[in-house]
């Protein structure tokens, strides 16, 4: 059954410099007022990368909790965090992301190049993750850069048990230049593989850059939900930057509405998510 649509922001990621998209949402003030208007445009979800005072991507994890908190306190916005971080980022430190205690957490399914570095996840590292979510009653967002990647979410299920809440929700990450490309193709591709997952399993997706408009289409004709914001695209139209994330989101609930897929509100994505 299709319902309507989850409307995930993702509004900083670590990938991009302050400096060269000064829309970027880096301190606590700028990510709050992001998140209050994406929310009362149609977000529910927001995936949360946090900047230090120079702007720079940091795991610190007193500045995770703050940012859990202030969320928490000025929207009712699923707070997930990011334990992706950058590609630099030890495993360590993308662990004790957790301690922030999140509504949410990422957890990438797999290795895989990302532009010139590689975003690594080893298994025995993607297995503490998991397992670690499950005893804080953390539910994850099993983050697919591959289609293999979904393989080893079976094999990780099937080993270590369902998350908390009990409900399966992946998020197709296409069109890194190192993971699967931000085609129709490859979406459909990844949704016939989910038949090996658990019944009832739902999915976002998101297209990185040129593949952005692609993906979210093609996830909407698909039954899928939406991920959009500043962490995947940079570029609104050929030749005109993003003005703000609210811009993207805009899009994409105007896109959501059209398909007949209203954005669901968080009482709705709460319900959805198993939360
Ligand atoms: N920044 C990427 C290396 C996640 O947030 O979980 C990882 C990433 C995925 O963005
Ligand atoms: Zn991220």
């Amino acid at each position: 059954m299709t319902t309507g649509t989850l409307i995930t922001v993702a509004p900083t990621g670590a990938e991009s410099a302050k400096a060269e998209v000064p829309a970027l949402p880096v301190t606590l003030d700028e990510l709050l007022l992001t998140a209050r208007e994406c929310e009362a445009l149609g977000a529910a979800v927001i995936h949360v990368h946090v900047r230090d005072d120079d702007a720079r991507p940091t795991l610190d994890p007193g500045r995770l909790r703050e940012t859990v908190t202030a969320l928490r306190e000025s929207t009712d916005l699923i707070v997930q965090l990011s334990t992706g971080g950058a590609v630099t980022d030890p495993e360590a430190a993308r662990l004790a992301v957790l301690d922030a205690a999140p509504d949410m957490a990422s957890c990438t399914m797999g290795t895989v190049n990302f532009g010139d570095g590689v975003f690594l996840n080893r298994w025995e590292f993607v297995v503490d993750l998991h397992t670690r979510m499950q005893e804080r009653g953390i539910v994850p967002e099993y983050e697919i850069f591959d289609l293999g990647h979904l393989s080893t979410l079976r094999r990780l299920l099937d080993r270590y048990g369902l998350p908390a809440g009990g409900h399966v929700h992946v998020d197709f990450v296409m069109g890194v230049p190192g993971g699967m490309p931000g085609t129709t193709e490859a979406l459909v591709a990844c949704r016939q593989a989910l038949r090996d997952l658990p019944e009832g399993t739902t999915f976002s997706a998101t297209g990185i850059g040129r593949s952005t408009i692609a993906v979210l289409l093609a996830s909407l004709s698909a039954g899928g939900h939406l991920r959009v914001g500043m962490e995947d695209t940079v570029t609104y139209a050929k030749g005109r930057p993003v003005e703000s994330n609210m811009q993207l989101v805009a899009r994409a609930v105007g896109f959501a509405q059209l398909a007949q897929r209203p954005p669901l509100d968080t009482t709705g994505a709460r319900a959805l998510l198993g939360l």
